[in-house]
């Protein structure tokens, strides 16, 4: 028997090693095989003698029965709250008010992430947890001990044997991003709700009441303060060092946790912990700086229940709640009908926003947006804003308690020009079936011909694009080619309402757009089958086509076979390419361009007929820092090779720039020649030379 309790002992000490190396030191020791042996080892001798369990077992994290609610827990110590520092500014304001009250010149502070989660206060009694509860309103919260328990890098026994009786720790419950993606996945895939946020995530986990729901979504637990402490042997004396010592227990603790010298010293990490933020594997919503030194914190004191001794900078908010004007669509240059919010307009992530994308019908669906709705929008990065929520409670509602709005439903007919809108079989997107006929598909077909990589017509944006189909100046592409600045100044007189526009900037503007219209004339096959909008056929695809084809009679005249023996064309891409050629709407279109003095130059394929890589088939992978990727290939067609997009047992030499991911692996793998960015430039400039 003592001999059973001693192998259980060690089977728990081991395990709890194990987890620590894992979560704490980022160190794994044991592969999860082994950890799962030594784990059911364990089950099998706690169910053979049940008088050995204890709660602090690892097999007991989740062995707790379903609560029907959750008891209320008086923090012996309150939880403190944070003040926010929205700017630069504030935060220099909190650093001054601690220089002059402390008559420091540059006070050390301890940096920490803000994470985006929940606060939770442990308590230890002589080593063992014993219980967990959420802030509340910091004097009170909840016990959640039983789902905390369910966190494997929350430690059930202190580590090392100078514990103290008494140990209360504060910190954040978060949810990993990728555990609150797969759940969203998940969600999605099976028509339930999806989170709205990590922190929702955490906070909905930690309040289930089955402790097994709480173990299914994999949480995660970071330290950050102590609560209260009692019969522990000398404490530290700064906060930094109180970290290490959390650390030395077995808490996890922010492996960004760093200290800095006064404004600049943590400016400057905040800069850096916003750079890394999107790799970080939790949301963080700021930076937290505190003091480091307690006896400085003692002077510094407390406002109600803030500390005057630490403030959490706040990156600018990326989430935010606005309410929805109404609900519209957009019809794109392929026909998409876009759904999209309007908004009564608010600040998110530094810019003032009145649109966010709804995506699809389905997505709307998902969401049950309605006009007069309060939503949270989410920025990231520079992307488009998007609905993530509705905020339910906040809809409006008539007398009996009803929705005002009705749910949204897609129109059956196109609002620009009333062409039928369908959706395909299994597809989610619906589309104008009005084609050039609709005039929302032909300015953007337009803008996108003028586009910076088709034809290059400066100064002909969106609007213009709109206002020349609005004014039908122009049908098709061919019809921007006669157009004179006299047009041009009528449609803006027209359009133009305000009196002080003035005639002679109105005629410079008219001039200019008339003259870069005429300079696109002189182009490259290339950049005319991009800008025509061809189904499918993006700018690489279109060189690829101009530099096999070498004309466009050619490729007007290429049949499905030998479009599909084109590099990188399949067989639907093909058929677009051919659809297309075939229309005669398209042909006219065509003719026209050319009608109108369209020219490029033409001929023979664009690749060198010799060479000192005539044969050699190149391929480009990565970053160059020198010149682009399209540069490069240009120059070593020039040369004699063949550019290609995928590595195979033909490819003759890889130049594998910054970077260079499965191109070069599979390079590797297959014995290919690599050259590196160095090797090209010296390559180059030895032939260039020669030439
Ligand atoms: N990283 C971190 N987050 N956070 C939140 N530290 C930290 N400290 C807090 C709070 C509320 O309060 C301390 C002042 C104890």
């Amino acid at each position: 028997m003592k001999d059973i309790a001693g192998r259980v002992e060690a089977l728990r000490a081991q395990l709890e090693e194990a987890n620590h190396r894992y979560y704490v030191l980022d160190d794994p020791s044991i592969t999860d095989a082994e950890w799962d042996a030594l784990f059911r080892e364990l089950q099998s001798l706690e169910a053979a003698h049940p008088e050995l369990v204890s709660p602090e077992s690892p097999t007991q994290r989740v062995g707790a029965k379903p609560s029907g609610k959750f008891e209320s827990v008086t923090h012996s110590i309150p939880m403190l709250s944070l003040g926010n520092a929205f700017s630069d500014e504030e935060v220099e304001d909190f650093v001054n008010r601690i220089r002059k009250e402390l008559g420091v010149e540059a006070p050390v502070f301890s940096i920490e992430p803000k994470f985006d989660g929940l606060a939770i206060s442990l308590r230890y009694e002589h080593g063992r947890f014993v219980r967990g509860a959420t802030r509340g309103d910091g004097l009170t919260g909840e016990d959640v001990t039983a789902n905390l328990r369910t966190i494997k890098s929350l430690p059930l026994r202190l580590r090392g044997e100078a514990v103290p009786a008494v140990l209360e720790v504060r910190g954040e419950v978060v949810m990993p991003k990728a555990e609150f993606d797969a759940y969203n996945a998940r969600a999605l895939a099976s028509g339930q709700k999806v989170l709205a946020n990590p922190r929702n995530g955490a906070a909905g986990s930690l309040r289930q009441l089955d402790p097994a729901v709480t173990a299914s979504r994999p949480l995660a637990f970071f330290a950050y303060a102590l609560g209260e402490v009692e019969g522990a042997e000398a404490l530290p004396t700064r906060h930094s060092e109180v970290l290490q010592w959390l650390r030395s227990l077995g808490f996890p603790i922010s492996a960004e946790a760093t200290t800095g010298e006064g404004l600049q010293g943590v400016l400057d990490a905040f800069k850096s912990m916003g750079e890394r933020r999107d790799a970080l594997p939790f949301d963080i919503d700021g930076v937290v700086y505190k003091l480091d030194r307690f006896d400085q914190q003692r002077e510094m004191g407390f406002v109600s229940r803030a500390p005057r001794w630490a403030i959490a900078h706040k990156f600018p908010a990326q989430e935010v709640t606005t309410r929805v004007e109404s609900i519209e669509v957009n019809v794109g240059r392929t026909g998409a009908v876009t759904p999209w919010a309007l908004m009564q307009p608010v600040h998110v992530g530094g810019v003032t926003v009145t649109r966010a994308t709804l995506h699809n019908a389905d997505q709307i669906a998902r969401l049950d947006v309605r006009a007069g709705d309060a939503v949270i929008i989410r920025r990231a990065g520079d992307v488009i804003p998007e609905v993530v929520r509705v905020v339910e409670e906040a809809r409006p509602v008539d007398a009996a308690g009803m929705p005002i709005h009705p749910p949204f439903e897609m129109p059956t007919k196109c609002p620009v020009c009333g062409s039928a809108v369908e959706r395909e079989e299994g597809e989610v997107v619906a589309r104008c079936t009005g084609g050039l006929f609709c005039p929302a598909q032909r300015v953007q077909a337009l803008f996108h011909f003028a586009g910076r990589r088709a034809m290059d017509i400066e100064g002909l944006g969106e609007k213009i694009a709109e206002a020349l189909v609005e004014t039908d100046l122009v049908r098709s592409p061919a019809d921007l080619y006669r157009l004179t600045v006299e047009d041009l100044l009528d449609m803006k007189r027209r359009l133009d309402t305000r009196e002080d526009a003035k005639e002679s900037q109105a005629t410079r503007w008219a001039e200019n757009l008339i003259a870069s219209i005429d300079a696109s004339k002189n182009t490259q096959l290339e950049r005319l089958l991009f800008g025509l909008g061809i189904p499918d056929i993006g700018e690489s695809t279109a060189k690829t086509l101009a530099r096999h084809f070498g004309s466009l009679e050619a490729l007007q005249n290429a049949s499905l076979e030998s479009l599909m023996a084109v590099n990188d064309i399949g067989a639907i891409m093909a058929q677009h390419i051919r659809h297309f050629f075939d229309e005669p709407h398209n042909q006219e279109v065509l003719g026209a361009l050319l009608a109108h003095g369209v020219s490029f130059p033409e001929g023979a394929p664009q690749r060198a007929v010799e060479g000192p890589l005539l044969g050699k088939t190149v391929v480009l992978t990565g970053g160059l820092s020198a010149m682009s990727r399209d540069e490069a290939g240009a120059k070593l067609e020039q040369l004699g090779a063949k550019v290609s997009g995928s590595v195979s047992k033909k490819t003759s030499i890889v130049i594998a720039g910054e970077s260079a991911g499965s191109k070069l692996t599979k390079a590797q793998e297959l014995g290919v020649e690599i050259w590196d960015e160095t090797q090209l430039m010296t390559f180059l400039a030895a032939h260039e030379r020669d030439g």
